[in-house]
């Protein structure tokens, strides 16, 4: 890959003029914008991002809002996960199946009222499925994505970032909780949530013009930490078993599949459109299943297309992501690997598109 040409297809976000100042070194493109991958290099990332505290640009987690009086009705229709029990101002992880049963989506679900909701969606234009769901049941709702774009503090030292900037209330935020926090004037959303294990928060920022403002604000605060611009960083979300739509999972996989089944309540789930397929596949239990790696290699090409899992000649699953980890000495990976070899233990053999390595299934993650 050499680069990637610019233009208006490609959405730029409110905090790209921070994150190239910074000296970004590559992106991906996520929901068509743009989304920083490296700024050093990703094991310099890593080891910052383990020890101090990052800016992340995820803005490309863009948000499908559901507006009106069938709001929660339209989803509870979308996932598995029964959201009798949420109140305004939780955030859940929610997977999101068609009618097979099948992922579509893994986004973070953030309730603001009765009647308002923020999809926070991975790399699938979940929009039009949304709104084609809320307009084949004529429900009574808004679909549309709002000008809101979530900015990551992550790290060891966010809490303390974040009390310079907000107060010192923003550490009584609790997981997955979000409470409201005036900037210039304005509310925002922030949640202690983030896409990696290291802890921190995502300030939903409503209204992109104020972007480059609250970034700054947050280096400045962060500078007695030696804050850095950062992004979701490819080995610690591997060690944290943090899966990445589109590489780990597509809609041929269910929510079992994916070890998404801690977060479906399917039984109790009414309304849910895949209810029915995933109430059939349940019965059996799925046949494959998402586990953590080892690869027995010192160093790793980019996992950019399925890497096969082979016990002797026979294939039986693959790699989707892998990495070197710095901290465990080996390479970590996401696989698919078939019932008869995913148990704890298990030695297969891993053909990357630069040779074969020994390999070893683990039923958890590192961190
Ligand atoms: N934050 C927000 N939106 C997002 C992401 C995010 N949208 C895209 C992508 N990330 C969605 N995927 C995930 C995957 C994992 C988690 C969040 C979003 C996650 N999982 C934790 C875990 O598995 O340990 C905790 C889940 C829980 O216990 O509820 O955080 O990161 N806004």
């Amino acid at each position: 890959m050499t680069s990637i040409s610019p233009s208006r297809r490609l959405r730029r976000t409110p905090f790209s003029d921070g994150v190239e100042a910074a000296g970004v070194s590559a992106y991906t493109i996520y929901n068509h914008m743009l989304l920083p991958t490296v700024f050093r290099s990703v094991e310099e990332d890593y080891r910052h991002l383990k020890e101090a505290v990052q800016i992340w640009d995820v803005a490309a987690e863009r948000q499908v809002e559901v507006r009106g009086p069938d709001a929660a009705k339209l989803i509870q229709m979308l996932t598995p996960r029964d959201l009798r029990g949420m109140l305004p101002g939780q955030c859940y992880y929610m997977p999101v199946v068609d009618e097979t049963g099948g992922m579509l989506n893994d986004p973070v679900v953030v309730k603001l009222a009765e009647d308002r909701w923020w999809i926070s969606i991975a790399d699938s234009d979940l929009l039009y499925w949304v709104k084609g769901v809320a307009y084949g049941y004529r429900l009574d709702v808004l679909v549309d994505e709002p000008d809101v774009s979530p900015l990551a503090v992550q790290g060891p030292k966010a809490d303390d970032l974040m009390a310079n900037v907000f107060g010192d209330s923003v550490r009584d935020i609790r997981f997955f909780r979000f409470g409201w926090y005036e900037f210039q004037g304005r509310d925002l959303a922030i949640a202690r949530s983030g896409y990696s294990k290291q802890g921190g928060f995502e300030i939903y920022l409503e209204g992109g013009e104020i972007g480059m403002d609250l970034w700054n604000a947050l280096m400045e605060a962060g500078r007695p930490y030696d804050v850095r611009a950062g992004c979701p960083n490819g080995i610690e979300r591997i060690e944290g078993g943090l899966l990445s739509y589109g590489n780990d999972m597509t809609d041929d996989n269910t929510p079992h599949e994916c070890g998404l089944g801690r977060f479906c309540n399917t039984a109790t789930a009414v309304g849910c459109i895949g209810r029915d397929a995933l109430l059939r596949v349940a019965k059996e239990g799925p046949v494959q299943q998402v586990r953590a790696i080892a690869i027995d290699a010192k160093t790793l090409p980019s996992c950019d297309r399925y890497w096969p899992l082979m016990a002797g000649e026979k294939r039986v699953g693959r790699v989707s992501s892998a990495a070197i980890s710095p901290d465990f000495g080996c390479g970590v990976a996401v696989g698919m690997v078939r019932m008869t070899h995913w148990d704890e233990g298990t030695q297969l053999r891993v053909e990357t598109t630069e040779g074969a390595y020994d390999a070893k299934v683990y039923e958890k993650f590192w961190i």
